[in-house]
């Protein structure tokens, strides 16, 4: 496991991301949550009154949730505990909306796995 994860990291050949100083803190950001493995912040252009995102410090491959690997499972598991741990410090115990934009077709424009949060009032199906 630990050969597949550094393979799997030296395959992310694509550039760095805004997330990446986020992680190291080289740029502000409203940090929610953090553990070893994940970060929680608010988003810049929040949707909702409550709208953050969760992302895995390490992007390890992970550009899109679309290069996950067997190697990723535990670390995405993981991302969807932290959603809803965060979700909950939030008091969104009426209800959120977990969202991932994969892609160009689903208007991912940071190429960094996130998880976005969103909640805090009543949300409407379909999304856009
Ligand atoms: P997506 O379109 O799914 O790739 O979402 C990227 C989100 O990231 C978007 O909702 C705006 C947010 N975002 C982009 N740059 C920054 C930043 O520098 N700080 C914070 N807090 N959020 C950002």
């Amino acid at each position: 496991e630990a050969a597949a994860k550094a393979a799997a990291h030296l395959a992310d050949t694509e550039p760095p991301t805004i997330f990446d100083k986020i992680v190291a803190k080289e740029i502000p950001a409203n940090i929610i949550y953090e553990d070893d493995e994940a970060l929680a912040f608010r988003d810049i252009q929040p949707q909702a009154p409550v709208h953050f995102l969760v992302i895995p410090k390490k992007r390890n491959g992970l550009t899109r949730l679309s290069k996950a690997g067997p190697e990723h499972k535990a670390l995405l598991g993981h991302l969807m505990w932290v959603a809803q741990h965060v979700a909950m410090k939030e008091n969104l115990g009426d209800g959120f909306r977990v969202v991932v934009n994969d892609g160009p077709n689903g208007c991912q424009s940071v190429y960094h796995l996130h998880l976005h949060i969103l909640g805090g009032r009543q949300l409407t199906w379909p999304p856009g």
